[in-house]
């Protein structure tokens, strides 16, 4: 009895003190998790809410559809929806200026803010408005989703503005400034949303 006694004193000697130290700081992570938590849901609300859009025209001035930009806590979302494209593999960016005045050299180079070399395939890429070919088919429209990591609508929305421009041509991904995707047949300028 009196071993028993003694025994269970002192596993709760050893256990009390590290009950009560193990408790203490998770209480605490717990709230600092919590506050996190609070500051990220609050970014994201904030960073959800920004979308900019961009009309397209071809080079004749007609409407070719829409493409819409949102913030994400990790770049911007792409989405798109095209009609009277030519049928085949087409590069598509986010360029430098939001000008589009046929054939579409106004809207300058792409989107590079951190001053890096032309696509995903390049070792010094990418451009922020580099994106994946479209992929059209035989009756001309395509629907999309593309995700431009890093990006930020800021960049988007300096001084200048900027343009999403689809080509003639496929995208190499590597070539330098611009992926030898050819002519430029359809441009929107992005326009910011309130
Ligand atoms: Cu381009
Ligand atoms: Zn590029």
């Amino acid at each position: 009895m009196k071993t028993r006694a003694l025994l269970t004193a002192a596993v709760l000697c050893i256990a009390g003190p590290a009950f009560a130290q193990g408790k203490a700081p998770a209480a605490k992570e717990k709230t600092a998790a919590k506050k996190e938590e609070k500051a990220a849901e609050k970014t994201a609300a904030a960073a959800a809410g920004a979308t900019a859009k961009a009309e397209l025209k071809d080079q004749k001035g007609q409407p070719v559809g829409e493409v819409t930009l949102t913030e994400t806590p990790h770049g911007v979302l792409i989405k798109g929806t095209l009609s009277n494209i030519p049928e085949g593999e087409h590069a598509i960016h986010i360029h430098e200026a939001g000008k589009c005045e046929a054939p579409f050299q106004t809207a300058g180079g792409h989107l590079n803010p951190n001053k890096k070399k032309h696509g995903v395939l390049a070792a010094e890429g990418k451009h922020e408005g580099d994106l994946p070919n479209l992929h059209v088919g035989a009756d001309g429209k395509v629907q999309f989703d593309a995700f431009a990591h890093d990006l930020k609508l800021k960049d988007v929305q300096d001084q200048d503005g900027a343009a999403v421009v689809v080509h003639a041509g496929v995208d190499d991904y590597k070539s330098d400034p611009a992926g030898n995707a050819g002519d430029r047949i359809a441009c929107g300028v992005v326009q910011v949303q309130k």
